[in-house]
């Protein structure tokens, strides 16, 4: 059996008992009939449901502010040195170092960035007293370490052991070529297999729209395995991998940064969904976008995109099938596999 099947047929086995109909739910890549209220947060791939799980902690308690959730959920994985895309644990660049990028928006446009930050688990969080505590918002490398440990931040070693062997296996041909879906194997997904038991690109992206029904985004990773020194993804630049308009809606991506930075991604989304459309049919068009920039490339890279509006309806659409995303709200707790273009 092919290992989407595998992957599909465990969603499915997982969705029974939540909803009624809930093969059908998975099997469709989005809920059989029309999900939305609020609280509600949603979040890029498997992983993303220990993450929703913290977040939801924070929506559902009084008061709870979507900013304030989105930043628990997303430091779950941060936190995890078995996931080998955010955070602690994650792939190194070629040279070895870790470097993480990050951004948060809030519902008052307020936003704040890190790029290229080196040594410190949580970079979601120094991205958000980026927004709070500076004038700026963006800081990177070596200024973004220096501002962290002004705010009390400790510096630690990100790279595992696990994460250093595989960065050492991958010397030995030193190919860079990132595989589609390779974030499913996280979490006990089933994808392909790098040197050294590696997966090379991750993200977590989330959205929340809380009880107030304000709307908040964070985005962090990695970045793409073995990506040259210093290169910055889309997860960190406001408008490509993440984007709020506490008016309509919120978006953010995973994939191949390069292209999502290419037609500004998340914040095509917002604006798709500011002149009507619905979270999915936004997101499709994003990734039609990319296609049609680049027929050819496209077939060879993964790209998806979540969405949330401000009636808590959500939606999600990729490039290449095996992407998932989760959701969590008072009636639902699911992983979608996604709808696709290929
Ligand atoms: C990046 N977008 O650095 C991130 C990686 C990613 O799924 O999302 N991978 O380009």
């Amino acid at each position: 059996m092919s290992t989407r099947r595998k992957f599909i047929q465990h969603s499915v086995t997982g969705s029974l008992g939540v909803l009624a109909g809930e093969k059908l739910v998975a099997a469709a890549g989005r809920p059989e009939r029309p999900v939305q209220g609020k609280p509600v947060v949603i979040s890029t791939w498997n992983f993303g449901k220990v993450a929703n799980a913290a977040a939801w902690e924070v929506l559902s308690s009084a008061n709870g502010r979507a900013l304030d959730a989105v930043e628990a959920g997303v430091k779950v994985p941060e936190a995890d040195p078995n996931n080998q895309s955010v955070g602690y644990g994650g792939l190194p660049d070629r040279d070895g170092h870790v470097t993480l990028d990050a951004c948060i928006m809030d519902e008052y446009y307020n936003c704040g960035s890190v790029t290229c930050l080196e040594h410190i688990m949580h970079p979601i969080s120094v991205a958000r007293l980026v927004m709070e505590k500076t004038p700026h918002i963006i800081l990177t490398g070596e200024g973004a370490l220096q501002f962290a440990l002004s705010q009390g931040f400790k510096k630690q070693n990100l790279l595992t052991p696990r994460s250093e062997r595989a960065w050492r296996e991958w010397l030995k041909k030193s190919k860079y070529e990132p595989e589609i879906n390779i974030e499913n194997r996280l979490s006990g997904g089933s994808g392909p297999q790098l040197p050294g038991g590696a997966d090379n690109h991750d993200t977590i992206g989330m959205l929340a729209l809380d009880a107030a029904g304000n709307l908040s985004g964070a985005c962090t990773t990695s970045g793409m395995a073995y990506k040259l020194r210093g290169r910055v993804g889309d997860s960190p630049i406001i408008g490509a991998g993440l984007y709020v308009d506490n008016e309509f809606g919120a978006a953010t991506a995973t994939g191949v940064g390069e292209e999502v930075i290419r037609i500004v991604g998340s914040h095509l989304v917002v604006e798709l969904l500011r002149q009507g459309m619905s979270p999915e049919a936004a997101c499709r068009e994003a990734v039609e976008r990319i296609v049609r920039r680049g027929p050819e490339r496209s077939k060879t890279l993964q790209v998806g995109f979540i969405a949330l509006n401000k009636k808590g309806e959500f939606g999600a659409f990729a490039l290449q099938k095996g992407f998932s995303y989760a959701v969590k709200n008072n009636t639902v707790e699911e992983v979608y596999p996604c709808i696709s273009y290929y």
